[in-house]
């Protein structure tokens, strides 16, 4: 016998909101970022991105969908981004789908790897597993994406909290600049 019943959500591709909401948003802070940024938050309250999740049972029969809202800010010379994270579960793999703004994914290896591809309306990111991955808003709009990946995943934020990624993304002269992690 089906263990769910189908549902249906609208996901309003400019905004990211879910009518319904199916779970409640998960908000982070600067604050919440403390120790993933490379200096100590400057506005602690100030809320950096969203995540508005459409639960499923956390199994690796059910796909996890979300669609995250970074807003656009600064702390120090980064740009507001995710936590980043490995999938607890290694090996789990994860799409996202850019739906507006101006992003960049990194992505990285436990053995220091990386890779920067774009985020912005109509890409699609394949995040292999393995990979850890943060995504950045390097624009002046909120950036939006939709997110699927394996029901069973979990995240793991302390290995990033620890080591970080190997390069961090700032503005620069001519825009984003991608420059190296001194404390990788
Ligand atoms: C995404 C992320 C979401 C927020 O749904 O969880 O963008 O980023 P952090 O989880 O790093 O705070 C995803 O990659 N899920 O696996
Ligand atoms: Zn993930």
């Amino acid at each position: 016998q089906p263990k769910l019943d189908p549902f249906t959500t609208l996901l309003e591709l400019k905004s990211g909101a879910l009518d319904p909401e199916r779970g409640t948003p998960q908000v982070r802070t600067q604050e919440d970022l403390r120790g993933f940024f490379q200096v100590a938050p400057e506005d602690p309250d100030r809320v950096v991105y969203q995540v508005l999740p459409m639960p499923v049972p956390k199994e690796n029969s059910e796909i996890q969908c979300s669609t995250t809202i970074i807003e656009p800010g600064t702390v120090g010379d980064e740009y507001y981004m995710t936590k980043g994270h490995f999938h607890a579960v290694r090996d789990r793999s994860e799409i996202y789908l850019g739906l507006s703004g101006e992003g960049r994914l990194i992505l990285a290896t436990e053995d220091g790897r990386y890779r920067v591809e774009p985020i912005r309306e109509g890409t699609i990111n394949y995040v292999p597993g393995g990979w850890a991955h943060r995504s950045v808003n390097v624009g002046d709009d909120p950036l939006v994406f939709f997110a699927a990946y394996v029901g069973d995943a979990g995240q793991d934020y302390a290995t990033i909290e620890r080591d970080g990624f190997p390069v961090l993304i700032g503005p620069g002269d001519d825009g984003p600049a991608v420059r190296e992690n001194p404390t990788y």
